[in-house]
């Protein structure tokens, strides 16, 4: 513990999420050209490079360095989880879907190139991820046996046994009558959120030629650190909308979306995100303190973030 604390102590969390985001945007600008049909890859540039905060690209790069491989091992698939990430969420905002006009403080991509073209630039975006990994890691740095496998851990967590199968349980537990239980909630969020936190992990662990204990426990790491990432929303949904009461009804309490405080209550949810944060942090205990920080500061980040 002594060794953990004191590089947890030298290690400088806000510079290593600047670089890193920094390098990410690069490489993302360099993966999408602007390029033959250009609103299609206007489209799909806008949302892309609309400055997220990256981090599940940073859970990818930090994944790989963890287990001893190179950044630029890892690049490929630290962009195409943003690639499918920002398409989830282009498609998301659809009319069909949230029909939301804002996102990340700025208008949504079908506000700005309408329905048609959003629905395809996710369309693109898909394919461009899957296209990306396969094509542009580095073959003299990862085995192509490896690259094959990050492909499917990616495919296998973004289709009807992940991202997607999440939207859908959210979608018809919204539409249903049927109160959602704590296994229901629990399942949307392993699959909405956590499986892509999952696919970021892993993703950047076989790259970079962990083994496979490495990567089970990698893998419950972004596990518990996506429902961390849940349950802290709900709280702070509710938090800032008490703060907010009085000049407008509470957002969530009018909304009847189920969230960890409805069903477990305040007090109850700030301890299961403790407890989540300590899981966390638990998987990471068998590696090298020095190359776990920015992994242990991440779900910290997440934990302790105040929006
Ligand atoms: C994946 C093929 C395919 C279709 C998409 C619409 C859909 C199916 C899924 C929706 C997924 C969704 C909106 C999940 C919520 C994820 C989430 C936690 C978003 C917020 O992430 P942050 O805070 O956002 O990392 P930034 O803007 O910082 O990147």
């Amino acid at each position: 513990a002594t060794a953990a604390a004191a590089a947890a102590a030298a290690f400088d969390f806000k510079s290593y999420m600047a670089e890193k985001a920094a390098a990410v945007n690069q490489a993302l600008d360099a993966a999408v050209p602007l390029s033959y049909p250009e609103l299609l890859l206007e489209s799909m540039r806008y949302s892309l490079l609309a400055g997220g905060k990256r981090v599940r690209p940073m859970l990818c790069l930090a994944a790989c360095e963890l287990v001893g491989g190179s950044a630029a091992a890892a690049m490929p698939s630290a962009c195409a989880v943003e690639m499918i990430h920002t398409m989830s969420l282009i498609h998301d905002d659809l009319p069909c879907m949230d029909n939301d006009d804002l996102r990340r403080g700025v208008p949504t991509n079908h506000r700005v190139y309408g329905e048609s073209m959003a629905v395809l630039a996710g369309d693109a975006l898909i394919a461009l991820a899957f296209q990306h990994v396969a094509a542009a890691t580095p073959p003299e740095l990862v085995p192509a046996a490896r690259t094959l496998r990050a492909v499917v851990e990616l495919g296998r967590r973004v289709g009807a046994e992940g991202l997607v199968a999440g939207q859908v349980a959210d979608m018809q537990s919204t539409g249903s009558s049927e109160p959602v239980g704590l296994e229901q909630l629990e399942y949307i969020h392993r699959n909405k959120t956590a499986a892509l936190l999952e696919a970021a992990v892993v993703m950047g662990a076989v790259v970079g030629g962990a083994a496979e204990d490495q990567i089970e426990r990698l893998n419950k790491y972004a596990r518990c650190v996506g429902l961390l990432f849940q349950v802290v929303d709900d709280i702070l949904d509710v938090t800032k909308s008490s703060e907010e009461l009085g000049k407008t009804a509470g957002k969530d309490l009018a909304s009847d979306k189920t969230t960890y405080p409805k069903i477990l209550g305040l007090e109850k949810s700030r301890e299961f995100a403790v407890q989540l944060n300590k899981e966390a942090k638990e998987q990471l205990s068998e590696f090298d303190p020095e190359k776990a920080a920015p992994l242990l500061f991440l779900a910290d980040f997440i934990a302790y973030r105040q929006n």
